[in-house]
């Protein structure tokens, strides 16, 4: 083995600023870089599925030895036992979310929420007539109280119709292959609470009843997410594009930094408006003012909707405060790494833990109250503050990096765009150009970071090589953050990266969007957070009907290059129960059952028309994406002309 090989890689990333962060550093200051490298080798019992830790008896592995476990469960069971509980974590993460919002909501309309309003009325009343209420004559609050009785009941009823916010998000055939498959959620809870119980010792053996609650469970996840995004919109706006800024070369060293990192708008959004107003504040301690910043999906929110810079993504959210000048890091719910603590011990930093079940110890807490929320926020930006007043001058050491970003593209925002040239029938535009072979498709990016790849790597691999064959990409959560921080989220991306076919669609929407937009677009387009892959879901589900076709037809997949957490276990199966090909760039724990596997990567096509590919090889990955869009627009173009030929009144429903 050469010395180079045998060096422990603790770089490893694509970053240029985590990368000169990293080497400065030099391993002093421990991060989840040297951690990856302390964990190895890990083990390949969990890695494959096939450790139980269900009930006391075990753990059980399946082994040559052993080929069941105590109780006598097969490893098919074991490994799909695993993979609901994984769903259900997934799903339980975005129903906390989802939920706060409703609760905030409620006890915003009994006037216990001042800090709240409703910023989107006009959201608020698209929202109701999808869901098929009446808006005629009524007031914001009756109709806004009518949706979140709406919302409650599919978060919590235990009567078996479908729950509002799927059926009136899907399409038809979507509607009718869930009820057929038996796999309609009876609500977020019910299901949640339904997958902990079918998946206790002794319980379901099946593997394939076993995986379909799985399926059902990634349902709820989605229903819980799309009422998170909905109601997002409606109390804070919906996102209009908007330019920033991304990477740690954001973080100005004459200001007092505080990063907003976790998931929920709820509080981001009002330490980003207390920060505005506490100014003075900052300047009498010596500051010249106040920059907020995000990280993860709480940073993509406020990037969507105020234009707030985005200082890192997952993997590298300890190094901001590795650059001495980052006074507060101010942290809900889900994706944050406990480690922040140790290292913000080594510097001023403060972090500041809000939500009562997300404590990280030796933190400051203070607790975020929806009924003083922006009481909470200034208490928090004045300990930010307090902060800036002990930074060490000598250790501040800032990466200059940092991109361009156009950010903002909600579905409204994208049909906006297309509005430009087909005002009749805006989504037209884009089924136009894959139906002309100027695009090959579209292409949801998604998901994490995860150390089993390289940093960064496997997202940029991906999106250079799907733009450069002409496909239309449009991003949300960590995997947005690789695109704003690498500079692939602005327009100069559009000339570097994109082909011929790509270049000319997005100008011709520049174009028509001459004086209307104050930046040209980008090759990304950014659609928001994590529970905002609803967003995404829509513009499929959209384009859809305007072919008068399933989800299953339509050339559009997803692609998640370095999945990690539950959340993107849970989104990466209900985008394959809804139809699409979904890339996983990172196998899943899953592979300890060929039965198992099978079903995710083929079953689950002939049965749904969505499918897994588990690829590794971001290059590889590229060509199987491609491949999986251009079967769909063959296909398409096929039984489009059967129709024709054969003059029937619908297209082939079959794929
Ligand atoms: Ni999504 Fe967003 Fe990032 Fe992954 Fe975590 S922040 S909710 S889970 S790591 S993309
Ligand atoms: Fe072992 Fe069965 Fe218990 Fe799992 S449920 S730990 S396989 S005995």
């Amino acid at each position: 083995m050469s010395e180079e090989k045998k060096k422990p890689d603790n770089k490893r990333t694509v970053d240029p600023a985590a990368l000169q962060v990293l080497e400065r550093n030099e391993g002093k200051i421990e991060t989840a870089y040297d951690r990856y490298v302390n964990m190895q080798p890990q083990c390949n019992y969990g890695r494959t599925g096939i450790c139980c830790r269900i009930c006391l008896q075990g753990p059980c592995r399946i082994t040559k030895k052993a080929s069941k476990g105590i109780c006598g469960a097969h490893s098919y069971t074991i490994v799909a036992r695993n993979l609901v509980r994984s769903i259900t974590g997934g799903a339980s993460a975005h129903a906390d979310h989802g939920r706060h919002i409703i609760y905030t909501l409620l006890e915003m309309l009994e006037g216990r929420t001042p800090d709240y309003t409703i910023e989107d009325p006009a959201k608020l009343r698209r929202v109701a007539q999808r869901l098929g209420l009446s808006v005629e004559g009524k007031e914001d609050r009756e109709l806004l109280q009518e949706v979140l009785a709406i919302a409650v009941s599919d978060f919590t009823k235990l009567s078996g119709e479908p729950c509002r916010w799927l059926e009136t998000t899907v399409t038809e055939g979507r509607m009718n292959k869930i009820t057929d498959c038996n796999i309609q959620p009876r609500s977020v809870h019910t299901t949640i609470a339904e997958s902990m119980g079918q998946t206790h010792m002794g319980v379901d053996a099946d593997p394939v009843n076993l995986v379909f609650q799985g399926l059902k469970t990634a349902l709820a996840d989605y229903i819980g997410m799309h009422i998170a995004t909905d109601l997002s919109d409606i109390l804070f706006g919906t996102p209009k594009p908007v330019t920033s800024e991304a990477n740690l070369g954001v973080i100005d060293p004459e200001m007092v930094n505080i990063a907003v990192h976790g998931h929920n708008p709820l509080l981001s959004e009002m330490v980003v408006r207390a920060a505005r107003e506490m100014k003075a504040e900052a300047e009498a301690a010596g500051a010249k003012g106040i920059k907020c910043m995000g990280i993860c999906c709480t940073g993509n929110e406020v990037l969507m909707r105020q234009g707030v810079p985005l200082v890192t993504n997952f993997l590298s959210q300890e190094l901001p405060i590795m650059t001495g000048a980052l006074d507060a890091m101010v942290v809900d719910v889900q994706c944050i790494m406990p480690a922040i603590r140790a290292v913000a011990e080594c510097y001023h930093t403060r972090i500041i833990t809000t939500m009562p079940h997300s404590k990280i110890p030796g933190s400051y807490h203070v607790e975020f109250s929806e009924e003083r929320a922006m009481e909470k926020a200034r208490e928090i930006i004045r300990l930010a503050i307090d902060a800036f007043k002990e930074r060490v001058p000598g250790r501040i050491d800032i990466p200059q990096v940092k991109n361009k970003v156009t950010a903002g593209f909600s579905l409204e925002a994208l049909l906006d765009i297309f509005a430009a040239v087909n005002p009749d029938n805006p989504i037209k535009v884009l089924t136009d150009a894959i139906d002309s072979g100027q695009l090959r498709g579209v292409v949801l990016l998604a998901g994490c970071n995860n150390l089993r790849v390289l940093h960064d790597h496997s997202h940029a691999t991906v999106i250079k090589g799907l733009a450069a064959n002409n496909v239309f990409l449009v991003s949300t959560g960590c995997v947005a953050g690789t695109a704003a921080k690498l500079g692939l989220m602005n327009a100069e991306a559009v000339e570097k990266y994109a082909g011929e076919g790509l270049k000319a669609f997005i100008n011709m929407l520049n174009e028509a969007n001459a004086g209307k937009l104050t930046e040209k677009l980008p090759l990304v387009f950014h659609m928001g957070s994590c529970v905002d892959n609803s967003r995404a879901y829509d513009l499929n589900t959209l384009m859809a009907k305007e072919w008068g076709i399933d989800t299953p037809k339509v050339p559009y997949a997803a692609s998640a290059p370095e999945a990690m957490s539950e959340k993107a276990v849970a989104i990466g199966t209900w985008c394959v129960t809804l139809g699409m090909p979904t890339h996983v760039g990172v196998t899943p724990e899953i592979t300890g059952s060929a039965l198992v596997d099978g079903i995710a990567l083929q079953i689950a096509h002939d049965v749904y028309g969505g499918y897994f590919i588990w690829e590794e090889d971001p290059e590889k990955a590229v060509e199987a994406i491609l491949a999986a869009l251009d079967e769909r627009t063959w296909k398409l173009r096929v039984h489009r002309l059967a129709k024709e030929r054969y003059e029937t009144a619908t297209i082939s429903a079959g794929w």
